[in-house]
């Protein structure tokens, strides 16, 4: 015990006589596999958890989205990748772009290592467009001594629409921690894409800590090559660790239009994204951004927490969001990690795809966020099988024929006839993850279960299910309150997968409004947009029965009460990815 304490305290004296940190980035290190080379192809062609239409590269690990941006009408997705292994490590940005956010081509990586400032990897950052036009990156750099430095590079020849070279500017790093600034070295990273003030003067955040409260650090900077760090953060809340990949942007109150980053006023609201290192989860407030004082204050009851919102109820981490000036709108970026085990990837050869990216805009209560999939995509769908005004009498199953039921688009509405039979909702169920984990698809209601078993065997044997319950207010019994949920409990019989159940509370009032529900089904992934996008819930399943041509789609009502079903399902066609 005492040699090893010495040996650690040498070990420590060493490290800190060359300033090195420890490198820490959230991600698992598994140092021996990180540059384990693949054996076999990739990718396999009998792999039948390869997505369709999900953007992912050929083989190998990926996470965070980077600068995405639209450049003379192609739109760029960068992305961090291995190039080397199926886990985590030699971070590089790749690079694919496209003209339609479907269809996806791939460029040698555009940022890597090549200079003291990234020696160590190319973390996240985000796109910038300067006036008149160019392009700029700010991305995170570990340096020699593995502290996290921000960085800047710009395309080499802005007549290239593909942007496929990049160079760094010879100041960098622009932005490092010191011991003036007393900035964490290990947590100061992913910078956001910069807006300008009136003052003339950009300004951009990055994600920090100061012991366990997080911080979304300010910069100012009048050239885009000095920055200076502001005396208080933009943003900060206790207890909830390091803030990863903060994006700070506007969003209209009178429009579904999206915005410029710069635009202010008193038409718009700002909106706040973090990604929570100590739980892998991102929540977002909304608030007002005060300009004079350089501070985002949100809205109260809108809070960091699990009592607050967030995009994605399943997963979904590391979302970025730019606007597409070409078509007027915000789009979302967001990194699906898996739910297959370690060894399940080094078999399949790959981990991690990126979301469909999704519009998003502020719902109109002003209180929430709205998020569809770009309207691109349903230039895939073909063979369109109608669900017509079908009732879903109380304890039923249809299979939906005529469907690829392993890569399909489906989007139907329910309506109730009799809502005064739904179960009160027992005032301690406030978490709606547990809510669906305690009350799963196998338990019986009366307004509810109902939705889809997708992913299934013909015998149900395997099935992932997404579906709703009504329950009333236990203060209002003419209030309801409806739960959305992703059961992945029985989505495989391999027992390696990541099968928890998710779960959200949707803000519809069913006696208003019909209750819809999208869910786009893919391989191993079914991204669901319950209540026409104001709760979505990603997840990742590994089925061993239900893949390619065995695979079953069913609607289902397991309550006691009727049902009424309306809308389609469609085939969805592969997309041309990378
Ligand atoms: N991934 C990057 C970091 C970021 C983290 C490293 C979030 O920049 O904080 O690959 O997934």
């Amino acid at each position: 015990m005492m040699l090893f304490s010495l040996w650690q305290f040498c070990l420590l004296s060493l490290l800190l006589s060359y300033g090195v940190v420890e490198l820490q980035a959230s991600h698992h290190v598994y140092s021996n596999l990180q540059t384990a080379q693949l054996t076999s192809t990739h990718p396999k062609a009998n792999d039948p958890y390869r997505t369709g239409y999900h953007f992912q590269p050929p083989q190998n690990w990926i996470n965070d989205p980077n600068g995405p941006l639209v450049y003379k009408g192609i739109y760029h997705l960068f992305y961090q990748y291995n190039p080397k292994g199926v886990v985590w490590g030699n971070i590089v940005w790749a690079h694919s772009t496209s003209t339609d956010l479907v269809n996806w081509i791939p460029h040698e990586a555009a940022i890597y290592p090549s200079q003291q400032s990234d020696i160590n990897g190319c973390w996240s950052g985000s796109a910038t467009i300067l006036p008149g036009g160019t392009p700029a990156m700010l991305y995170t750099g570990i340096n020699p001594q593995n502290q996290q430095v921000q960085n800047l590079a710009f395309p080499k020849n802005l007549s290239d629409p593909y942007l496929r070279e990049w160079v760094k500017v010879p100041q960098n790093p622009l932005m490092a921690p010191t011991q003036v600034n007393q900035i964490n070295a290990s947590s100061f990273r992913d910078p956001t894409t910069a807006w300008l003030g009136p003052d003339k003067r950009w300004r951009l955040i990055i994600g920090s800590k100061r012991d366990q409260r997080g911080l979304a650090i300010l910069y100012r900077s009048k050239d885009f090559i000095h920055w200076t760090k502001a005396k208080h953060p933009l943003h900060s809340t206790n207890k909830n660790g390091m803030w990863e990949c903060p994006d700070f942007f506007p969003v209209s109150k009178t429009s579904s239009l999206g915005l410029d980053t710069s635009t202010i006023g008193p038409t718009v609201k700002h909106v706040l994204k973090l990604s929570l290192d100590n739980t892998r989860k991102e929540y977002y407030t909304i608030g007002t951004y005060n300009i004079s004082k350089d501070i985002y204050i949100p809205d109260k009851g809108s809070v960091e927490s699990d009592l607050g919102l967030r995009y994605d109820y399943g997963k979904f981490y590391a979302s970025k969001t730019f606007f597409d000036s070409s078509k007027n709108r915000r789009i979302l970026w967001g990194w699906i990690n898996e739910s297959s085990s370690v060894n399940g990837d080094i078999k399949k050869g790959w981990s991690g795809i990126q979301a469909i990216p999704r519009t998003i805009v502020l719902d109109k209560s002003g209180k929430q966020l709205v998020q569809w999939p770009v309207v691109e995509l349903e230039k895939l769908r073909t063979n369109e099988v109608k669900l017509p005004n079908n009732m879903l009498k109380g304890g039923s199953l249809h299979e939906v024929l005529g469907v690829t039921a392993s890569q399909a688009d489906v989007e139907v509405a329910f309506e109730m006839s009799d809502l005064k039979k739904a179960e009160v909702l027992d005032p301690s169920w406030t978490n709606a993850q547990l809510l669906c984990s305690k009350k799963g698809v196998s338990v019986k209601g009366s307004l509810g279960p109902f939705g889809f078993f997708v992913f299934s065997s013909k015998d149900l044997k395997e099935s992932t299910a997404v579906f709703y319950r009504i329950f009333k207010s236990h203060r209002n019994y003419n209030k309801y309150v409806v739960l959305m949920c992703s059961d992945q409990s029985r989505s495989s019989l391999n027992q390696d997968n990541d099968m928890t159940t998710y779960g959200a509370f949707v803000n519809v009032d069913p006696l208003r409004e019909k209750l819809t529900l999208r869910s786009l089904i893919d391989h191993s992934i079914v991204e669901s947009f319950g209540g026409k996008g104001k709760a979505c819930i990603t997840a990742r399943v590994y089925p061993t029965l239900a893949v390619g041509g065995d695979t079953h789609l069913y609607a289902f009502n397991y309550g006691s009460e009727n049902v009424t079903i309306s809308g389609s399902a469609w085939s969805l066609k592969t997309a041309k990815i990378n």
